[in-house]
């Protein structure tokens, strides 16, 4: 009987040693489960991310790849110039800087021996739109940020996190009201387009189309591939096959229209005898609208780098970045030319 009362007691004490812990459980329900949770989750987080989440770098630790597309022309210059002098003067840790001389599986393997390197941030100006979902997809499964820079790509947008670079589409219909102006009555055109695929050829030719008056005819558009020295063929063969019919001409950029304007001088034509169109604002640009062949200039920045440079720090450090950050533009005409001229940094 007294073992049966006392085994009774301890059960009663039990009971109310675990009656009265229940009550301080419900008690202040939302903050003891609110500390009660956070705790162990805080040290596990600072146990396992420490070095994500404590340590803010800096642009010394730094290592950007810039697999450049090429060297094509006066704009690329300036934007290769860009990135290596903001990289220098930002003090970063290194620059992985190449020149895929306008072959995309160039760019691929720049981009993939920088993936091998385990880089911190990829800033990509892409050669064409199309065939990027493989190596993109690479960086993303080594976590290693991507910046799509300058042109565009068709790859879906969880593949790479932000596009800095200019509205090629808003270009080319800037570009087309100028020769809705310049052609007021209409007019047959011509068009030397850059490289095929590219963001900025696509672009540039779908906004002109876009905002281009009924009037004026495309009769015809080729590629000049972006250079000066392919454009010169290209503008001898339309002026052989169009002869007078043409009266202007869209360029996609300066340096093509350079070209252009040699064998239009070659063919003995004179400065405003066919209206031209261009786009970048180059200082090449610039001297053609002084002399008289240009008669607008779209303009096109290159000068991308501390842009660049701040971008990949932040994605870097985790922060959010806008997906498209779109450059700031204007047009150039040739009455502001000479006066704008010194001024110009490309
Ligand atoms: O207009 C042209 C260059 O992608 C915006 O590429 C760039 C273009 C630029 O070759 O000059």
């Amino acid at each position: 009987m007294s073992r049966f009362k006392n085994l009774a007691f301890v059960f009663l004490i039990a009971i109310m040693i675990l009656s009265a812990c229940a009550p301080a459980d419900t008690a202040a329900p939302a903050e003891e489960v609110e500390v009660a949770a956070e705790e162990p989750v805080a040290e596990e987080e600072s146990e396992e991310a420490a070095p994500e989440e404590d340590v803010t770098y800096t642009y010394a630790d730094l290592v950007l790849c810039y697999p450049q597309l090429g060297a094509e022309s006066d704009w690329r210059t300036a934007n290769s110039a860009s990135i290596k002098s903001s990289a220098e003067e930002l003090g970063i840790q290194q620059l992985i800087f190449s020149d895929a001389q306008q072959k995309q599986e160039n760019q691929i393997s720049a981009v993939r021996a920088c993936i091998q390197q385990d880089v911190s941030v990829i800033a990509l100006p892409p050669v064409v739109e199309d065939g990027w979902d493989a190596v993109l997809t690479e960086a993303k499964e080594a976590e290693i940020p991507v910046i799509i820079v300058d042109r565009s790509v068709s790859a879906d947008e969880s593949l790479y996190d932000v596009h800095l670079g200019s509205n090629m589409f808003l270009e080319g219909q800037r570009a087309a009201d100028e020769m809705n102006t310049l052609l007021p009555d209409g007019g047959n055109i011509l068009e030397l387009s850059g490289t095929v695929g590219s963001g900025a050829a696509v672009g540039r030719a779908d906004g002109f189309r876009d905002s281009l008056n009924d009037n004026i005819t495309i009769m015809d558009s080729q590629t000049g591939n972006f250079t000066r020295a392919e454009a010169i063929p290209v503008m001898e063969a339309f002026l052989k096959k169009y002869g007078d019919d043409i009266d202007g001409l869209f360029i996609h950029n300066d340096d093509m229209a350079i070209g252009a304007i040699e064998a239009l001088k070659a063919a003995g034509l004179n400065p405003g005898d066919i209206v031209i169109v261009s786009v970048d604002g180059t200082r090449g640009g610039f001297q053609a609208m002084i002399d008289g062949w240009i008669q607008a200039d779209v303009e096109c920045n290159p000068l991308l780098g501390p842009q660049v440079m701040e971008i990949a720090l932040a994605l870097m450090n985790g922060e959010t970045v806008e997906r498209e950050i779109l450059t700031n533009e204007t047009v150039y005409y040739p009455d502001e030319a000479e006066e704008l001229l010194p001024t110009r940094q490309y």
